[in-house]
């Protein structure tokens, strides 16, 4: 079929079977994704076998819940924030931290700190990593009492709450900012995410001739009263992955540098000491 008939087909499949006008946001939508599917059917020549093999996959996919990290890993969070990019230039926003994507694994209902956060609960083997920061506004005043929201991965690259070995909340706090916006947590460094092995995302990646890996990092949501929520990432400098992530969440801007402290006696002290619980 060409476009001009599949494009009347379309338009028979809206005047047949009619109650009522329904929801003309999703009527576009829907009738513009069809009508795009149908043209790739026909450019491509996908056969029936293809196409239920392509349902069956999504349905899948699905069922192990891994609809939100087939997203990430064909780039389309990405696509999505440099939309949200170029919607905030034409408004005239520039500036600040940049965003980058949210991923699958954030859970709310964090617990709620002060100023400082321990994220780990001492239980799990890492580097220790000390990181902070000062929320500002658009003009670069610091934000008192903003939230920050933090969450990242353990030594073997998993998520508290996805992994059960794990305790609840386990490197996830919200930090909410001290008087001259300020907050701090020390957690222990994170390890790269893979795809679950052998799961939907993995088959479509090895189809693809890629992999599933992504470089260390620390997610981190900032909001406060009045203010647009930024969802954005850092990344470990030192990872090899750094640049080859299958998410594609690395972004200039989101690399601080990472120094080491080899002084073994404040190690030590940091170490037995609670400043961050
Ligand atoms: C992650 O940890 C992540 O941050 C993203 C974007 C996708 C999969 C796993
Ligand atoms: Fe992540």
């Amino acid at each position: 079929m060409d476009r001009q008939a599949i494009d009347a087909l379309v338009a028979r499949f809206e005047t047949t079977g009619v109650t009522g006008p329904g929801n003309p946001r999703v009527k576009t939508v829907v009738k513009r994704l069809l009508t795009d599917l149908m043209y790739a059917m026909e450019d491509l020549d996908i056969s029936p076998e293809e196409f239920w093999t392509g349902l069956n996959y999504l349905g899948e996919a699905g069922k192990r819940g891994e609809l939100g990290l087939i997203v990430p890993g064909v780039g389309l969070e990405h696509f999505m924030d440099l939309r949200l990019d170029e919607a905030e230039a034409r408004a005239g926003l520039k500036g600040g931290t940049p965003r980058t994507i949210e991923g699958p694994l954030y859970v709310t209902g964090a617990p709620v700190v002060q100023g400082e956060a321990r994220l780990d609960d001492g239980t799990q083997p890492g580097e220790i990593v000390v990181m902070s920061g000062v929320v500002r506004d658009e003009k670069g005043q610091p934000i008192a009492g903003a939230k920050v929201e933090v969450w990242h991965a353990n030594h073997l690259g998993n998520y508290s709450y996805f992994d059960k070995s794990q305790s609840a909340f386990n490197l996830r706090r919200t930090i909410v900012t001290d008087a001259q916006g300020r907050y701090k947590f020390r957690s222990i460094m994170p390890v790269g995410y893979s795809v679950p092995p052998g799961g939907s995302t993995d088959v479509l990646l090895t189809l693809l001739g890629r992999h599933g890996h992504r470089p260390a990092h620390i997610h981190f949501f900032a909001h406060a009263e009045g203010k647009r929520k930024l969802t954005t990432q850092i990344n470990i400098e030192t990872d090899p992955h750094l640049w080859d992530d299958f998410a594609f969440g690395t972004r200039e801007g989101l690399v601080p540098p990472v120094k080491t402290n080899s002084d073994a006696a404040a190690m030590k002290a940091l170490e037995t000491s609670k400043p961050f619980y």
